[in-house]
């Protein structure tokens, strides 16, 4: 049995494709169907839904043999115990900092000032500031970043931005574009010895499926 790691919403919506050129197709609809295991058209394979920033923990503690994950989420979890063996170049955005329109960040980074960042993503944001040399007091959270700076908890968020509108609806600028992101395949190395053969067969058929698509 081969065990895939999925997240609701855009990851799954957007590796669809991607398993329908790998031969599978999943047989019920994770908006629709309370299941956390989802029966796919190969009697061998199924999915398992589960939460976006759990995916690397499920594959890297064997709970599932590969997983389909942002990098922005790779990045924070450190992807110990991971094969990364493929970017599947779907669910693509960016991490950056953003802050309040009035907000004079060039200034405040000049005059060496010391920023209040929110963020969900604090080793990302970590990493970056200290290159940077700009000192920050992170404040960890779990959702909605843009909300930090409206309220005044916080100078400066390090969030996703994809369009940009979520940004532009609540009075907030991009100011730093710290890395683009994209979901990658991951694979428990463990899993990769014991089925080789199987998770060879489907990830060079997911290599297949993004080639085909950038041709397209
Ligand atoms: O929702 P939940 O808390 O369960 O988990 P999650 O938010 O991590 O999951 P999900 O499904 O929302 O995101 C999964 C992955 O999709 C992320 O880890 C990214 O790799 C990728 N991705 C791509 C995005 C976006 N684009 C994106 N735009 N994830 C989130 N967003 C959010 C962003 O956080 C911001 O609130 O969309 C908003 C910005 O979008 P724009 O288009 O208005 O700029
Ligand atoms: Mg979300």
């Amino acid at each position: 049995m081969i065990t895939l790691a999925l997240s609701k919403g855009r990851i799954f919506d957007e590796t669809l494709p991607l398993l329908a050129a790998a031969g599978i197709e999943v047989l019920e609809d994770p908006e629709k169907s309370r299941k956390l295991i989802l029966p796919t058209n190969q009697a061998d394979v199924r999915v398992v839904l589960v939460r976006a920033t759990d995916v690397p923990t499920y594959v890297a503690y064997g709970g599932a043999d590969v997983g389909v994950t942002g990098k922005d989420t790779l990045l924070e979890h450190g992807g110990g115990g991971l094969f990364q063996p493929l970017d599947l170049q779907i669910a693509k955005c960016r991490v950056s900092v953003a802050v309040h329109n009035d907000f004079d960040y060039a200034q405040a980074v000049q005059r060496g000032a010391r920023l209040r960042v929110a963020t969900k993503y604090t080793t990302i944001a970590r990493e970056f500031f200290a290159r940077k040399g700009v000192h920050v007091d992170l404040i960890k959270l779990y959702g909605s970043m843009e909300l930090a700076p409206l309220t005044g908890m916080a100078d400066a968020i390090v969030d996703l931005v994809s369009t940009g509108n979520t940004l532009k609806a609540n009075n907030l600028k991009e100011v730093e574009h710290i890395i683009d992101i994209s979901s990658h395949l991951v694979v428990n190395q463990a899993s990769l010895k014991l089925k080789q053969e199987r998770l060879r067969r489907i990830i060079h058929a997911f290599a297949q499926g993004v080639d085909a698509r950038n041709a397209a």
